[in-house]
């Protein structure tokens, strides 16, 4: 069909109308919003002469979506997420803030609520066969190039099989396994003892998985851990490191990669003094450097729904 309808009154009318429009009331962002992605919607049915069976695919793969809980992982995955980080990336240029680890995306996993320890904390509460010891340690530095004192550094990452703990199909991990926040002291220093990770998988039946094997794209993440930064006169810190050597790095599909992100991963010995379970264990040494707050204020809180727990 070749025919266009979408500059027609009609068409104009019903936009307006179903974004209530031309009402003082409701939401005026929200109507905004409304109907400006309705409107580019509707446009883009007229232009690929979208059929009616392809849109109720659409709309009952929306249904889906949600019965999978998986908006947000769908987020990552269509990159989205990474999208809002550029956005934020460039505001800070245009804002002359330079500096500090980057940022990269939160993802759909985290879990609010972890014990907070002075300083080091070990967080393998579950024992994992095929995972060996790993040491996740830095200094969280301000702008000035000091140690921040009494920052909070929280981490979360998967299991040997990709599992994170909350969100694991096989029921295996208990509460906070693989999650923990430290507090730094004086030095700024923090330290996690934990496990090696392995990359992210999407659930293969699920409505993220489904579009993306219609794209021809994998759902899979390399090896990484997840990390918040946090402290009274400095930004929040979203971030994440990833593992060296993962095959995946530069082929992640919620492009969370950064060259900045990628510390080295050093071997080491005397992990029984440290209470690990092997003596070889291995180590990364990650600093984060933290930006100043912009006129007195964080305004690097995302507020968004996130899952808690009692530890
Ligand atoms: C993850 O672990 C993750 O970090 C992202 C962004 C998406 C899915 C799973
Ligand atoms: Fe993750």
């Amino acid at each position: 069909m070749s025919t266009k309808v979408f500059d027609t009154k009609e068409v104009q009318d019903l936009l307006a109308a179903a974004a209530n429009k031309n009402s003082a009331e409701g939401d005026a962002r929200a109507k905004q919003i409304t109907y400006r992605l309705l409107s580019d919607l509707f446009r883009a049915i007229d232009d690929l002469d979208m059929t009616p069976d392809e849109i109720w695919a659409g709309v009952n793969y929306f249904n889906k979506l949600g019965q999978d809980g998986e908006a947000a992982l769908l987020a990552a995955g269509l990159g989205l997420e990474k999208y809002l980080d550029i956005r934020m990336d460039a505001a800070d240029r245009e804002a002359d803030i330079h500096g500090g680890t980057p940022r990269t995306i939160e993802g759909p996993l985290y879990v609010a609520g972890a014990p907070v320890r002075d300083g080091v904390s070990r967080i393998d509460v579950n024992p994992d066969e095929d995972a060996g010891p790993l040491v996740i340690r830095g200094t969280v530095t301000g702008a000035d190039g000091k140690p921040v004192a009494g920052a909070v550094v929280e981490c979360w990452h998967a299991n040997s099989k990709g599992f994170y703990s909350h969100f694991d199909p096989t029921g295996a991990q208990s509460d906070f396994n693989l999650r923990g926040a430290v507090k730094t002291g004086s030095d700024g220093k923090y330290e996690f003892r934990t496990l090696m990770p392995v990359g992210y998988g999407c659930p293969p039946d699920g409505a993220t998985q489904q579009l993306l094997n219609a794209l021809a794209r994998h759902g899979n993440r390399p090896a990484h851990v997840h990390f918040f930064a946090t402290s009274e006169n400095n930004r929040k810190l979203t971030t994440q490191i990833n593992i060296e050597g993962d095959p995946l790095i530069w082929d992640d599909f919620a492009y969370a990669t950064r060259e900045e992100l990628v510390p080295h991963v050093v071997e080491k010995t005397g992990g029984a003094a440290l209470g690990l379970k092997a003596d070889a264990y291995k180590e990364i040494e990650f600093n984060i450097e933290l930006t100043p707050l912009v006129q007195g204020k964080d305004n690097q809180v995302v507020q968004r729904l996130r899952a808690s727990a009692a530890a």
